[in-house]
């Protein structure tokens, strides 16, 4: 009797913790971001928001931001050994870990948003994405786009390519050592480090994003020239996945997954366009002695030079990034013939109004 009560209890324990197995998967996400960080941090929340809405409370995506996890520029790390599920951060982050790696978020005159997308999921994209990561048992998929970006704030105004020569400037990727080829010394710092570091003259210029975000970092107060982009045209952050977790989920619930993804990034991209224009204005108001400038024409042909010669240089040093260059360059070309008899053409007939 006694015998068969103790078989029912633990039948019945079993069967709870199946079920409550089966309910609900706790996935844990480290971001690069700090406590509720405007636009970055909106994604991961709507990302989880989703990822519980649709598969009816099944996923409960925890997320940890850098205060709590102390590492913002080590999730890459943190989620290849398993510490965290997943990360959102961006891709260039890990460029001296892994250097095809700064292929994925955006590149100098590369492509805008709109043809990096189509790129991604039409093209080759996310196939050479996922070569690049598998190695490293990660999944990285797009986790929103910044929209074009600002080429950054000065505490000078920058004239001539002298005026760059041994500036201590923030800025991350394939722009930094375009930028060191002009006699730049870039630095990485997170977000959170950026404006003190420009108050305290650590650094003589950063560029973070655009309005969308610099008005709230409080960049304006703390540099007056503000120069126009090249260098990030459309800057893509991630989601990083450890393969492992990823592959042992059910497949319905890995389709939840990218599809929460992929919207919350969507939403991003169309979330920064609305604050860039709403800031911008705002910006304007609140420091009308903002001066925009762009690079001058002899800068911009540094610009363009140091980055061709750098690209040739990592073809030639790797074959899977010249195949990632190659996709992308014949990509854009494509894509660009569009755009200008699309976009640029209507723009400009615009502005002959
Ligand atoms: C940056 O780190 O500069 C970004 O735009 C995310």
């Amino acid at each position: 009797m006694i015998m068969k009560r103790m078989t029912l209890i633990l039948s019945c324990l079993l069967i709870s913790r199946l079920t409550l197995a089966a309910d609900v998967i706790t996935l844990k996400l480290a971001e690069t971001w700090g406590p509720d960080y405007p636009i970055f941090g909106d994604a991961t929340k709507n990302f989880a928001a989703l990822a519980a809405e649709l598969s009816g409370g099944r996923l409960n995506i925890q997320i940890d931001s850098a205060d709590v996890h102390q590492q913002p520029l080590g999730v890459f790390d943190l989620v290849k050994s398993g510490d965290y599920d997943m990360g959102h951060s961006a891709s260039y982050y890990w460029t001296d870990k892994v250097p095809n790696t700064q292929y994925f978020s955006t590149m100098p005159f590369g492509m805008i948003a709109s043809e990096q997308y189509s790129w991604f999921y039409f093209d080759d994209g996310m196939a050479l994405m996922d070569e690049v990561y598998a190695p490293h048992n990660l999944y990285s998929f797009p986790g929103g786009n910044t929209g074009q970006q600002m080429g950054g704030w000065f505490k000078q105004e920058i004239r001539t390519p002298d005026d760059l020569d041994g500036l201590r400037m923030r800025i991350p990727g394939f722009a930094g050592e375009i930028m060191a080829e002009l006699g730049v010394q870039p630095v990485n710092l997170p977000s959170g480090e950026l404006y003190q570091a420009l108050i305290n003259r650590e650094i003589d210029a950063l560029e973070w994003v655009g309005p969308s975000l610099d008005l709230a970092m409080g960049f304006p107060n703390a540099a007056e020239y503000y120069y126009t982009g090249w260098h990030e045209p459309a800057t893509e952050l991630q989601f990083l996945i450890n393969r492992e977790v990823f592959n042992g989920l059910p497949t319905d619930l890995q389709e939840i997954l990218k599809v929460a993804m992929r919207l919350s990034a969507y939403d991003m991209w169309v979330q920064s366009q609305h604050e860039s224009a709403k800031n911008w204005a705002t910006m304007l108001e609140q420091n009308p002695n903002i001066k925009v400038r762009q690079f001058s024409d002899e800068i911009m042909k540094q610009l363009r030079e140091a980055n061709r010669r750098l690209l040739a240089q990592k073809a030639e040093q790797d074959p899977l990034a010249a195949r990632i260059i190659a996709s992308q360059q014949a990509y854009l070309e494509k894509a660009r013939a569009w755009i200008d008899i699309s976009e640029r053409a209507y723009t400009g007939n615009m502005d002959a109004r």
